[in-house]
């Protein structure tokens, strides 16, 4: 797949792009909310929310565009369905049906990991085959605050300083790994961890999509130019607990979560894009209609 030029990794999101942010937030956010009523009804098994990370997750992918491949964690819903990944796809993992869920040569999403941080250490290693072969790609990979406390983290960072590897890390700081909050896990922020090893990196907050849009095409411009690794750390809230089965309310204190709550990017962003006249209720009622007909399907399917 053809790369973009530097001149296509824009750094401002013009109007359609814009459009674009808050119509993927919106359908990852329904998707999620039907896996979520799914699991109640117990046909999936399992399911890690990403509410709240709608932001982290689609301005980053937007951002870097089709070209790169992408190793994700487990949490990157957005991202997937934005790369291809069907719904259906990714339901049928999270209830058992499949081993992966999707091809990943298809869509250039690899599997979901489970083993927290080993995908970095596959990105920088796929990174550098991909160079081996003269092909010129890049890769991303995504990781959460506690993923980073894993030893693999900074063998991947460091080899990936060392190799000069196109590998772009996102970090999606969510606060959280499951219960033990990122302050007891670092002493300092992941970017200025990254900087340590040799890798350039930035630090932005998660609820406004158009700054980690911007932030992300800056960071896979210098990736591509550079032939050098870059780290985008995203300041996210999560607004459910950990997974499906974990209950945050005996870890996280009522503020804290209303808090969260009220940081939701969703319905902020709607709200600032329908304030400058970019979506209107016509808009809006296409994208529910979208979103509730493709629940209605899976909720025949699955429950
Ligand atoms: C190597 C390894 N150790 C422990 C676990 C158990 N575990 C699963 S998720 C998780 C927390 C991960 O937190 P974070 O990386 O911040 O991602 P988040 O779930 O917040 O998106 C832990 C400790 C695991 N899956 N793999
Ligand atoms: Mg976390």
């Amino acid at each position: 797949m053809a790369l973009k030029s530097e001149s296509e990794y824009a750094t401002d999101p013009d109007s359609d792009t814009r459009r674009s942010l808050l119509r993927h937030m919106l359908v990852a956010r329904g998707i999620d909310e039907e896996a979520r009523q799914l699991h109640k009804q117990g046909a999936l098994d399992l399911w890690p929310s990403c509410q709240g990370q709608e932001a982290a997750q689609v301005g980053s992918a937007l951002a870097v565009g089709p070209a790169p491949t992408v190793f994700p964690s487990y949490r990157e819903h957005a991202v997937a369905l934005l790369r291809g990944v069907t719904p259906d796809e990714l339901f049928a993992q999270w209830a058992g049906r499949t081993f992966c869920g999707w091809d990943p040569r298809r869509v250039r999403f690899f599997p979901y990991t489970m083993v927290l941080a080993a995908q970095t250490l596959h990105a920088v290693g796929y990174s550098i085959g991909q160079r081996l072969q003269g092909l010129e790609d890049f890769v991303v990979v995504y990781i959460g605050d506690g993923a980073t406390s894993e030893g693999d983290m900074s063998e991947a960072m460091n080899l990936a300083a060392v190799e000069s590897a196109a590998v772009l890390f996102v970090c999606q700081n969510n606060g959280w790994a499951i219960s033990k909050p990122a302050e007891e896990q670092m002493r300092t922020s992941l970017a200025e961890r990254a900087r340590g090893f040799g890798i350039e990196s930035a630090r932005v907050p998660g609820q406004d999509p158009e700054s980690v849009y911007s932030s992300c095409s800056r960071a896979a411009a210098h990736v591509r130019g550079e032939r050098a690794p870059y780290l985008v750390e995203i300041q996210v809230g999560r607004i459910h607990g950990h997974s499906t089965s974990d209950a945050q309310e005996v870890y996280r204190t009522p503020d804290d979560i209303a808090r969260t709550r009220a940081a939701d990017p969703v319905p902020a962003y709607a709200s600032r894009l329908s304030g400058l006249g970019l979506v209107d209720t016509a808009w809006f009622d296409a994208v529910d209609k979208e979103v509730r007909e493709l629940r209605e399907r899976l909720t025949k399917e699955y429950a």
